[in-house]
């Protein structure tokens, strides 16, 4: 252990002046193991150390981590709320003026009251974000609820986690993002890892996928792209963008046919496979290498790899649920494991790279038009009963469910919804056929905005909110195993910036509904009443306290009571949550696209992301560090395709769809499909490729399919 002595004489090195704040990184699901340094004499922020002893990363950390502390005390921190009196300025970033605490409320409470009272409780919606603590994200849908009063809320969580939720509540009854924890992934003897750049998008996970190779296990990676890590894979299925179910039915039925299905398994604790094993023939070797596109050989290989690893584990990420049928992929892959059995022990099972800080707890407890505290259903009214008991409302008071995120645009279009509370988000740049929905943006009547920095969102609200970094509040956050973990303060609110769940507290008051809200006066009060507001749900994290949290390294869901330490592997006892308590497999036929390729958009377009930015940009953009590594978007293609149009390396092209243009450099690549092109987008304005992509919705999870497009380009 020279290595842990090593670390741990560097942190009892503390500089004088400095103290170090256990806590964990701003941005995604990996929520890698950080101390805040902070100097004492001015109580600022000044770096960040990693933690060394955080079993999950072991001290590792990408770009965005180290430089993450530069967020709070930046220069563009929004210090004051801010008022727009000139609405014809909307849309842009000018026509603001700075004003107190008192008087934006007294805005927002007035244009709020004067709408609803006009138009309805529901002409008022509430959109809402996963980077924030599962306190705040509890208490924005009981805010939404309880103190406005509409069904509408819903969140950025839409087009990032609802098609991995839709895929496991179907096919095991709940939805927590890994059945097992993260300190088991390289011990399996295979990764089968689809539409996943994980070594960009969650690089501190890297270490622990190759030591599986270096223990003589294998990695399969299904991707367009030849990512970082499909380069090292053993296996890489380079397949055309969407034509996931396709493949992972072509596998399912090789697994079948070749004697890989756990007879004993699929008796006592599934059902459907009977159905699957007939739907899956059609899928011979020839029809799925012509419609994925991936040779026959990868794919007998795939399939025999994973079905004679003793364990393995399936993962999978955007590529394949950020589809029009996301949720028909996610199962398609996790019947893989269900028909082999491998799942519901240590070191075998199947995981989503959840994508936001708080992705997981975020979407439990209530910013989903349809879900309460607990993942209880808002259309079931014992459900409804449970939360009411603890809010102090009546039953009838409960608002239905609502929309999901991006139909709330089309409502806005259509001036059903007139007014807008927008928070952790920043759909401007984010949401899909941006054209259409900064248009609707721009028709709200009154829209207000709480972000740290104003974003691109902003520009369209006639009020912005102050709030403050996630290190400058404390609370909860689960990552993406499920465990729930402890984010510490580490500096006092800059200028009047405060957190969410204040400013909800103090607007309810102004809305008339203190009674249900002025109890709420620190982060832990908000805490406790979550608690209790999720017991006895299917994310119960009643006994999961502040104290158990830090004494246990974080504490898995569910976790039920004082005693019960928590749940880090699910289904050890076999038991899925269906009310058989079986597992569901999945029949699923294919569908091609929403829309394919033809002769005017020849090209498919596919989007995500690079490992210096993080989702629409508005943080990190601002780092200079980051900026610096890629200050811009470009768009992907293929020598040969360049070739055909024409183009060279860093030249700028023109690239459309049937909704929106962008110009882009070119980056010329062979790890990239000939008849594919990528943009990665985190960009605003004009450099988001966004204003080109579909918003065909998945049914289920009403996902976007920001993953396929039908695309042209031209030399400029
Ligand atoms: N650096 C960085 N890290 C992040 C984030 C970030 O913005 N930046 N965001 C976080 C969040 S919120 C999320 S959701 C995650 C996202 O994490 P990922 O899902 O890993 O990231 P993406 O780049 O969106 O897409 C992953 C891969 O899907 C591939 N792909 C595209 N189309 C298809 C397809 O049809 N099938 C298959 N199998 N693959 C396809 C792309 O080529 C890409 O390599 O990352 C998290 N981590
Ligand atoms: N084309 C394409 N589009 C995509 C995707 C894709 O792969 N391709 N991926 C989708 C995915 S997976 C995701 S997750 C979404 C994310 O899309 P967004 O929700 O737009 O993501 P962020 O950039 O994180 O926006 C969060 C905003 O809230 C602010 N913020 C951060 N923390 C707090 C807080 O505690 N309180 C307040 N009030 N504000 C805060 C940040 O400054 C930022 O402006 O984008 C989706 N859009
Ligand atoms: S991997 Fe994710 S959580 Fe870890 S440092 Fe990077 S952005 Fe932060
Ligand atoms: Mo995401």
């Amino acid at each position: 252990m020279q290595r842990d002595k090593f670390y741990q004489e560097i942190e009892n090195r503390t500089h004088p002046n400095e103290k170090l704040i256990k806590t964990h990184c701003s941005y995604c699901g990996m929520q890698c193991g950080m101390h805040l340094r902070v100097n004492t004499a001015t109580n600022k922020i000044i770096g960040v150390e990693p933690r060394y002893d955080w079993p999950v990363t072991a001290g590792k950390m990408c770009p965005k981590g180290v430089t993450a502390y530069q967020q709070t005390n930046h220069k563009d921190r929004l210090l004051k709320p801010l008022i727009r009196d000139d609405a014809s300025l909307k849309g842009t970033k000018k026509g603001f003026r700075e004003a107190s605490w008192d008087e934006a409320y007294d805005v927002i409470a007035k244009n709020f009251k004067q709408q609803q009272e006009k138009y309805g409780k529901d002409s008022l919606a509430v959109f809402s974000g996963v980077s924030m603590t599962n306190e705040k994200c509890y208490l924005t849908g009981k805010f939404a609820r309880v103190a406005l009063g509409t069904r509408y809320i819903d969140y950025n969580g839409r087009f990032c986690m609802s098609s991995a939720a839709g895929g496991f509540l179907r096919s095991f009854g709940v939805d927590r993002g890994s059945t097992l924890p993260w300190t088991d992934i390289h011990e399996t003897d295979c990764l089968f890892i689809a539409g996943s750049n994980t070594a960009e998008c969650h690089p501190t996970s890297m270490f622990r996928i190759w030591n599986v190779q270096e223990r003589g296990g294998y990695i399969i990676v299904v991707d367009p792209r030849e990512t970082p890590i499909a380069r090292r894979a053993d296996l890489h299925l380079d397949l055309k963008p969407g034509t996931d179910l396709a493949l992972a039915n072509g596998i399912t039925n090789l697994l079948i046919q070749n004697g890989y299905a756990d007879e004993d398994f699929i008796k006592k604790h599934t059902n459907g496979f009977e159905e699957t094993k007939e739907l899956v023939k059609e899928f011979t070797l020839a029809y799925t290498s012509e419609v994925t596109g991936v040779n026959q050989e990868k794919i007998i290989r795939a399939a025999e790899i994973y079905g004679k690893s003793p364990n393995a584990v399936v993962m999978f990420a955007r590529g394949i649920e950020q589809q029009h049928k996301g949720v028909d992929n996610v199962s398609a892959y996790t019947n893989m494991a269900l028909i082999t059995g491998k799942i519901g022990r240590p070191k075998s099972g199947v995981a989503t790279f959840t994508g936001q800080g708080n992705g997981q707890g975020g979407r439990e407890h209530g910013q989903k038009s349809d879900l309460l505290p607990g993942y209880r259903k808002i259309t079931n009214p014992k459900h409804v009963e449970e939360v009411c008991h603890v809010w102090g409302i009546k039953q009838e008071e409960m608002p239905g469910p609502g929309v999901s995120a991006y139909e709330m645009f089309e409502l806005m279009d259509q001036k059903v919804i007139r007014g807008l509370y927008l928070l952790c988000s920043n759909p401007a740049v984010s949401a899909p056929n941006l054209n259409f929905v900064r248009q609707a943006m721009k028709k709200l009547d009154f829209m207000v905005c709480s972000d740290f920095y104003l974003s691109e969102s902003a520009e369209f609200a006639d009020v912005v909110l102050p709030a403050v970094t996630w290190a400058e509040d404390e609370g909860t956050v689960t990552n993406l195993e499920g465990r729930i973990i402890k984010i510490n303060k580490a500096q006092e609110p800059l200028g009047d910036s405060k957190p969410d769940w204040q400013m909800q507290v103090e607007l309810a008051e102004r809305l008339g509904k203190g009674k249900y809200f002025s109890h709420l006066k620190t982060a832990k009060a908000v805490a406790e009443e979550f608690r209790l507001a999720s017991k006895g749900g299917n994310a119960d994290y009643f006994g999961a306290t502040w104290d158990k949290i830090d004494r246990q390294d974080g504490v898995f869901w569910p976790c039920k009571d004082e005693n019960d330490q928590g749940t880090p592997h699910m289904f050890l006892d076999k038991k899925f949550y269906h009310p058989d308590g079986r597992a569901k497999i999945c029949a699923l036929p294919y569908r091609p696209p929403a829309e394919e390729p033809d002769d005017a958009y020849p090209l498919r377009l596919t989007t995500g992301r690079v490992v210096y930015h993080y989702l629409s940009g508005n943080q990190t953009r601002r780092i200079e560090f980051l900026r610096d590594m890629c200050p811009e978007p470009f768009v992907e293609v293929h020598p040969q395709t360049a070739k055909i149009y024409n183009i060279a390396h860093e030249e700028e092209v023109r690239l459309f769809t049937r909704r929106g243009e962008g110009k882009f450099k070119v980056k010329i690549t062979e790890a990239i499909r000939k008849d594919t092109v990528f943009v990665p987008y985190h960009f605003g304005h004009d450099e988001s490729i966004n204003l080109l992509t579909i918003a065909a919705l998945d049914p289920i999870s009403r996902m976007p399919e920001f993953k396929a497009c039908a695309a042209q380009m031209e030399k400029l």
